[in-house]
């Protein structure tokens, strides 16, 4: 069983983790998930967690001694007096900010493979710069965009990794074949009726030929990215018929 710490000042707004595949994952032990209100390990009677940053300038710096004491808590037998990046350490402990790496599914793979995560939620204007850098192994952004809090990217980044893990998903609905985990976008999709207001289902979805569905969806998949998402084939897994299919598709004759 995985088991995933959050460390935030607004433990309230995880509530999404309490359906769908992530309240079926936790409720089949798959994963562990604890909230940690950040304020409960700030000290002083007004138990402060930010202050002004020095030198000036507006906006308010996560304060470093609560961080460290909640992660020391949290992570009993970490030894955090070291840089963490040389001894490597137990467990991935993850600042959530706008400047970390870009998530993609093949880092919620990486991060699906770990025992145990710590996930930091940070505040736009900022974290005190010795969390970064004697305390996380990680920083991870979910995007070039500016959002309040990490809050919002800890549930992406728990979503992600959860859904991975074995048996989290239902037998419909394998990981494997979602968009971004073939390196492709997905093709389009169809359910009942057959026929809706006159438009029709293309015909081959209903023709029962398991092998031309399945080359249909690829080379719809490809179609797809082609269109939208040209980057993604630089990296994607291609066959031979692939290539062939994304020929047609450059001479326009697809
Ligand atoms: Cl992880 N945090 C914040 N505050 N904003 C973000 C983000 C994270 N990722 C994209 N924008």
């Amino acid at each position: 069983m995985m088991r995933i710490d959050i460390l935030t000042l607004l433990p309230e707004a995880f509530t999404y983790l309490n359906y769908s595949i992530l309240q079926r994952a936790q409720t089949a032990g798959l994963v562990d998930i604890h909230l940690h209100y950040l304020r409960d390990f700030a000290t002083g009677r007004h138990r402060i967690t930010d202050e002004p940053p020095f030198g000036g300038g507006g906006g308010m710096v996560l304060k470093p001694d609560p961080i460290f004491t909640a992660v020391e808590n949290i992570l009993q037998d970490h030894q955090v007096n070291d840089h963490p990046l040389t001894p490597s350490p137990p467990h991935p402990i993850i600042l959530m900010t706008p400047q970390g790496r870009p998530f993609t599914q093949s880092i919620a793979q990486e991060l699906a493979q770990h025992k145990r995560l710590l996930l930091i939620c940070g505040r736009y204007e900022g974290v005190d710069e010795r969390v970064r850098q004697r305390l996380v192994t990680d920083e991870i952004s979910i995007g070039d965009y500016v959002l309040t809090g990490g809050e919002l990217a800890a549930m992406v980044v728990v979503d992600a990794v959860v859904r991975l893990l074995p048996g989290a998903l239902g037998a419909e609905g394998a990981a494997e074949t979602d968009s971004h985990a073939t390196g492709l976008l997905e093709g389009p999709h169809y359910t009942k009726p057959a026929n809706f207001r006159g438009w029709e289902v293309p015909e081959v979805l209903r023709s029962g030929h398991a092998g031309q569905i399945a080359r249909w969806r690829r080379q719809e998949a490809l179609r797809r990215t082609w269109d939208r998402r040209p980057d993604l084939l630089l990296t994607a897994v291609l066959s031979e018929e692939d290539k062939w299919f994304l020929g047609q598709l450059a001479a326009g004759e697809a």
